[in-house]
């Protein structure tokens, strides 16, 4: 592709907290989307660690996730010289943007975003002004690059509206200076629930480690954990609202086999659950197994780790330096 064809590309942003260890719904429900992305457009994927010290976070373990999330999405599948993967705190304009956004956002709009009430209750012995202000920081994320899209799951559609508004209210005061984005819901978006209670979403902040399978558990484990899983009454394989066990585990499967729900269904009629568990723990383990490999090559090459994030924080910087040095101009900051 050359120059011209990369210019007219549209531009996609998005963001992961390094929270927690990253598990098998964040690839189903985010990064295989990106994957699948970063050949048709321009594409920013960011590690953003200033969200996630608006939780308390120990510093080593900070430190060790931001590693260990930035070497995972190299390993699902992210290819640097397709996209650019950085550390969000490495460009600093992110806090800088963010500070002047601040003053371009009524406290009115942030007392409504469901995520600060939600992180008020869970975190009520740190509600910091940074959890206040965590929505105007995405803002920045994506306004920074003049993002046209941003995949984000339904959660995230609130704070995207934001974003919009902020820039509609700075292209209005002054004269279109940053594009406006749409969210991006990627075509097959699957859900996966946790293995212990199919009804509850799998999430990283889970403390039933059976309930949830992770990039790095073993093959064993994840067998383990697939053939424990709870499933409903009956003893078909069907795709119902009313079996989310069994759903769930068809989910699993069609990640990791390709295969539709139909195909799934007519492929294990009349087998029983315990035939279908263990084709799906087999399944699944084959398809983390090559990333699990790739993860601890990664991991253990420091060297190649850092290259590849100074050279994304690079062509971040670059992108994010010519949007602020605009924003000084137009709200009259001497230039530098
Ligand atoms: P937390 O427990 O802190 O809420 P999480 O595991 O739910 O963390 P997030 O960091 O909130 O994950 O989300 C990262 C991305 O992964 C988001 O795009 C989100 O939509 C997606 N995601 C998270 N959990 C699932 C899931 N169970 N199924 C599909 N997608 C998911
Ligand atoms: N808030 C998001 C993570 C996030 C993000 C972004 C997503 C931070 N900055 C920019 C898209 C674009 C979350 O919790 N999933």
């Amino acid at each position: 592709m050359d120059e011209k064809d990369l210019q007219k590309r549209k531009v996609i942003l998005s963001g992961i907290q390094p929270s927690g260890k990253l598990h098998i719904g964040n690839l189903a429900g985010a990064i295989r989307n990106w994957v699948e992305l970063q050949d048709s457009y321009d594409c920013y994927f960011t590690v953003v660690d200033l969200h996630a010290i608006t939780v308390r976070q120990e510093p080593a373990d900070l430190r060790k996730t931001t590693y260990e999330l930035a070497a995972m999405l190299i390993a699902c599948g992210l290819d640097p010289d397709k996209c650019t993967i950085f550390i969000q705190s490495h460009v600093a304009e992110h806090s800088q943007l963010a500070w002047i956004l601040n003053c371009f956002t009524p406290i009115g709009e942030l007392s409504r975003m469901t995520q600060f009430k939600d992180k008020s209750q869970s975190h009520a012995d740190n509600i910091n002004a940074g959890l206040f202000t965590y929505p105007v920081l995405q803002a920045a994320d994506i306004l920074l690059y003049q993002a046209d899209l941003v995949p984000v799951g339904n959660d995230q559609k609130q704070h995207l509206e934001l974003t919009r508004n902020i820039a509609e209210r700075f292209n209005n005061t002054y004269s279109q200076t940053f594009v406006v984005p749409e969210p991006y819901i990627p075509p097959v978006g699957a859900r996966i629930m946790n293995l212990q209670e199919p009804t509850k979403k799998m999430s990283k902040s889970e403390e039933n480690e059976k309930a949830t399978i992770y990039i790095v558990d073993s093959d064993e484990q994840i067998r383990n954990k697939i053939k424990r899983s709870v499933t409903d009454s009956g003893n078909e394989v069907v795709f119902s609202d009313d079996k989310p066990g069994i759903a769930n585990l068809m989910s699993l499967y069609s990640l990791a086999t390709g295969r539709t729900f139909k195909e799934i269904e007519h492929e294990f009629q009349g087998k029983g659950y315990g035939e279908f568990k263990s084709a799906v723990a087999d399944a699944v383990a084959d398809y983390i197994n090559p990333i699990r490999t790739r993860f601890d090559k990664i991991i253990k090459d420091k060297a190649y780790l850092e290259k590849v994030l100074k050279d994304g924080s690079e062509k971040a910087h670059r992108i994010a330096y010519k949007t602020l040095r605009k924003v000084y101009k137009k709200i009259g900051f001497v230039q530098f």
